[in-house]
């Protein structure tokens, strides 16, 4: 099943908000696909920034950041969030965060950065593939909303 996030970015009536585009969103069997399934497979455009066989790095389409990235593997796994990591997870999960460190050196993020990673829904996350936030560029404020 596709994100209802899919529907947001091309309706004529956007959702007020990454909250409630969150909220609305239903999370979806650990393995059913998202908008990032046709990122990966090329079939909707996206800005790449890195790319290797394991894992894809793009900039978001609504930049909370000068510099606002996503990580994500290539491969779901059932990782369709963080709560859902298991053990067989290790390997993946430390290449998403080392993936964030080396874009954010590519990015010129020399001062610092910030990485986020929203599950569920009161953690904010709208779709339902496991993807690290890479933010940088401006002041980051304390705590986050
Ligand atoms: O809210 P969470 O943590 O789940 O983050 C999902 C992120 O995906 C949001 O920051 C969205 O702005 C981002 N997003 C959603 C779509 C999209 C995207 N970034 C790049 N390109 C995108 N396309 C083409 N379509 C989306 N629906």
């Amino acid at each position: 099943r596709i994100s209802v996030l899919s529907s947001h970015f091309t309706s004529s009536s956007p959702m007020a908000s990454e909250k409630e585009a969150a909220l609305a969103a239903t999370p979806s069997d650990a393995d059913a696909p998202t908008i990032f399934d046709k990122i990966i497979n090329k079939e909707i455009p996206s800005t790449v920034v890195y790319e290797d066989d394991k894992v894809l790095a793009f900039r978001d389409i609504t930049p909370q950041a000068p510099t606002h990235i996503l990580i994500i593997p290539k491969v779901k796994d059932g990782l369709s969030g963080l709560s859902k990591a298991e053990e067989r997870h290790f390997d993946i999960l430390g290449r998403l965060l080392y993936t964030a460190k080396l874009v954010a050196k590519q990015e010129g993020l020399d001062d610092g950065f910030r990485v986020v990673i929203n599950d569920g829904p009161k953690g904010c996350q709208s779709v339902y593939h496991i993807h690290v936030h890479l933010l940088g560029g401006r002041q980051m404020n304390w705590p986050p909303g």
